[in-house]
């Protein structure tokens, strides 16, 4: 027996916020030419985010990088936030180093 309004929820937001996901990833891409990024490349494009060097990429610092990239239609303030909340493993608000890398294998 199939569940009533399974539609409904494929139709809601799930793909969206995967997208949106996929913009950033595609970002850092462009910046490591689309090879399979090594460490260091990696953590040059996470400073690129981290824009006051404190660590961690912030919904903020995301919205902001995004907006540079000219993505301001695609990336709203919300977008970035659950983005972040997507990727956020420890649950603190912000994209950690480890957080960005696991982003980077799990989309690409
Ligand atoms: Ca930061
Ligand atoms: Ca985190």
């Amino acid at each position: 027996m199939v569940a009533a309004g399974e539609d409904d929820d494929d139709d809601d937001g799930d793909d969206d916020e995967a997208c949106r996901a996929c913009e950033a990833v595609a970002a850092v891409e462009e910046m490591t030419e689309g090879k399979v990024a090594g460490d260091s490349e990696l953590r040059e494009a996470f400073y690129v985010f981290d824009r006051d060097e404190d660590g961690y990429v912030s919904a903020a610092e995301l919205w902001n990088v995004l907006r540079r990239l000219g993505m301001e239609e695609g990336a709203r303030y919300g977008d970035c936030v659950r983005m972040i909340a997507a990727y956020d493993g420890d649950g603190d608000g912000r994209i950690s180093f480890q957080e960005f890398r696991a982003m980077m294998e799990n989309t690409v």
